[in-house]
């Protein structure tokens, strides 16, 4: 090995060995911090049917944290596990917010029914009964019930919080919560799986992000559990598209050591909405929410960035009398706000650390205000991260009422404009071949998708000829896009369904640059530079399945080359395209491994064979008769 390659190993390796040892140093203060600072007690809760759900809670100790007492409750409920069971570890797996962390608060940790040291059992994103049965809503009620009768030192009022799955039991704990509920703050919950959460994107299976989580997750669930059992399930390459492309069909990832995961079963063998889902959609099940509730999202959530979204109007639809509904959107990914500095996304930076902003500015004051009365500026009805022009927006309603709803259309040769097509025939067609899917990112990746691929580079698909490039000549000006991303299509297929995956791109000037400053745009030696200029920046992409067009319940076929409109609607986005940049729109019709394959042939694609899965010829037209394009909701000037 030459000299130069031992000195780059020797730096990269005490890079990474600094890195650890940094990482331990930190847990090695937070655990110093909270052992100093907190008193940890262990319970087991009886519920109303006698199920005992283990919870842990942990005490300030009064003349260590900033407020004096009584203090309030600040409750997570999660099926990951509250973790250092049975054991004096003082390890909070409640919240991140040092500024909540120091002032105080009783913290509690609950393994949530079924899971790790709670007895009962575990249902997936468990349905709720509205006051007729057992559900979250009422193993919450009694187990606050419980902890302001048996705690003491408490102020009598209860917070809640969560992101993710956590999240979902903190949206789920509110519907006709307990009246010492006073604040609430779903963070990326899942709200409806099948549209628009971790499962289901436009009818298309997440696969990538749900097989790598489920593989795992799930293992017989002994009650109780103290460490998780091994993981006995191994990829066979990092090359995750190499993997599922070799694997095929979902129903062979079902069985690949021929016992069967029943969570990820469930999941392929509901793939409409059909009672299964519409038992977990809890859109329709908000109800007698009184706390006061702040949704929190990332607007690069790969994962549940529909949820803080549907879960804010689903509040204020059902619960107008709750204290608060407010929705706070950063640019982040899954759970980003919790960690980090927020200051970029893969190669693209934000211009000032958004996750520190959100934990001192915006959740702290949250929680300190409702549940010890501290004075503090109101939050807007939305808290959001504008992308693109990097500043926080604060908006009466969202969307804005101030916006303006535009068409931009694709036009021939390429173009997109706000002006519609006046060609007679205009079309652009290509051949999807599931046997070689476009893949969603430009780099060999692992199964667990990084979530980077949601504000990354396009140029590696813009040049493959089943992908459609359309865009903009340089803006004049800037603008603003708000809400949901609408694409307006006008198609035909040889086969009897398509997928259609739409991306909203924003295209840096050819001579853009980041200024190279002492912490940033530092490559990692050695790794190939990005270049900034010219860069195509996801800004929303979404897939769609065409037999569902009209409903996400009834599938319907397509009539082979018939033309056909498929109008479908993307995640919510809040996005400025900056004078000089270009607006792209890219469709193609596959997103491998992102989303499970069409076979291009309609039929209950759980049970699809690999000889189902047939090329076909997709057809967008952009004509004067049949107009192709996006509906923007733009920000007037
Ligand atoms: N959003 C994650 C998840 C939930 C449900 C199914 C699959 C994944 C989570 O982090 O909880």
């Amino acid at each position: 090995m030459g000299c130069t390659r031992r000195v780059w190993m020797g730096l990269v390796l005490a890079g990474f060995a600094a890195g650890v040892a940094q990482a331990q140093s930190q847990q090695s203060a937070m655990s110093e911090f909270f052992k100093s600072h907190y008193e940890k007690h262990e319970y087991r809760i009886a519920m109303r049917d006698g199920v005992k759900l283990y919870t842990q809670v942990y005490t300030p100790i009064a003349d260590k944290v900033e407020d004096k007492g009584p203090y309030p409750f600040l409750m997570t409920r999660t099926p990951y596990s509250c973790g250092s069971y049975d054991n004096p570890t003082v390890q909070p797996r409640v919240t991140s917010n040092m500024a909540m962390l120091k002032s105080g608060y009783i913290l509690v940790c609950q393994d949530v029914r079924g899971r790790w040291e709670s007895e009962g059992s575990w249902v997936e994103m468990t349905p709720p009964k509205d006051g007729k049965g057992i559900d979250e809503s009422t193993d919450t009620f009694d187990s606050v019930d419980w902890l302001l009768k048996h705690v003491t030192g408490n102020n009598g009022n209860v917070g809640i919080l969560g992101i993710s799955y956590p999240g979902f039991y903190t949206a789920a704990s509110i519907i006709d919560g307990h009246p010492a509920i006073k604040a609430a703050s779903p963070q990326a919950p899942m709200i409806n799986l099948l549209d628009g959460d971790d499962s289901y994107h436009g009818g298309a299976f997440m696969l990538s992000a749900n097989h790598s989580f489920y593989a795992p997750f799930y293992r017989p669930q002994q009650n109780p559990l103290k460490v998780e059992p091994p993981n006995n399930f191994k990829f066979s390459t990092p090359d995750a598209y190499q993997y599922y492309l070799q694997m095929g069909t979902l129903a062979k990832l079902d069985s690949p050591e021929g016992g069967t995961n029943p969570l990820y079963h469930d999941q392929t063998i509901h793939n409409t909405y059909d009672e299964y889902w519409a038992a977990r959609n809890m859109e329709l099940h908000m109800q007698g929410v009184k706390a006061a509730v702040m949704f929190v999202g990332g607007w690069f959530d790969a994962e549940d960035l529909a949820g803080p979204v549907k879960g804010f109007h689903a509040v204020a639809k059902m619960s107008p009398e709750a204290a608060a509904d407010t929705l706070v959107e950063g640019p982040w990914v899954h759970g980003g706000w919790s960690r980090g500095t927020g200051a970029s996304l893969g190669d693209i930076r934000f211009g000032s650390d958004t996750s520190v902003f959100y934990a001192e500015t915006i959740e702290a004051p949250f929680f300190a205000h409702y549940l010890k009365g501290a004075a503090w500026a109101p939050l807007p009805k939305a808290y959001t991260f504008e992308t693109g022009s990097d500043v926080w927006k604060k908006y009466d309603a969202w969307p804005p009422r101030q916006a303006v709803s535009k068409m931009i259309y694709f036009q021939p040769g390429g173009g997109l404009a706000w002006t519609a097509p006046a060609a007679k025939t205009s079309r652009d067609e290509y051949v999807s071949d599931p046997a070689h899917p476009v893949p969603y990112l430009g780099y060999v990746s692992e199964a667990d998708p990084p979530q980077r691929y949601m504000d990354d580079d396009q140029r590696f698909a813009a040049t493959r000829p089943d992908v459609l490039v359309y865009e903009t000549e340089p803006l004049t000006e800037d603008v603003t896009v708000v809400g949901p991303v609408k694409p307006r299509l006008k198609i035909a297929s040889t086969g009897t369904d398509a997928d259609f995956d739409v991306k909203l791109i924003d295209v840096y000037p050819a001579d853009f640059e980041y200024p190279q400053t002492p912490n940033e745009g530092k490559h990692v030696l050695g790794a190939p530079p990005v270049v900034m200029g010219g860069y195509q920046m996801l800004v929303r992409g979404e897939p769609f399945r065409a037999k569902f067009r009209n409903s996400l319940a009834k599938p319907e076929a397509l009539v082979p080359n018939k033309l056909t409109t498929v109008d479908f609607s993307m995640q919510d986005v809040n996005h400025t395209f900056l004078k000089g940049h270009r607006i792209m729109v890219q469709v193609q019709s596959s997103w491998f491994p992102l989303t499970d394959r069409n076979p291009n042939v309609f039929m209950d694609i759980a049970k699809a064979k690999p000889t189902d899965f047939k090329k076909a010829t997709e057809t967008v037209f952009h004509q004067a008769d049949a107009a192709s394009g996006v509906e923007l909701m733009v920000m007037p000037k």
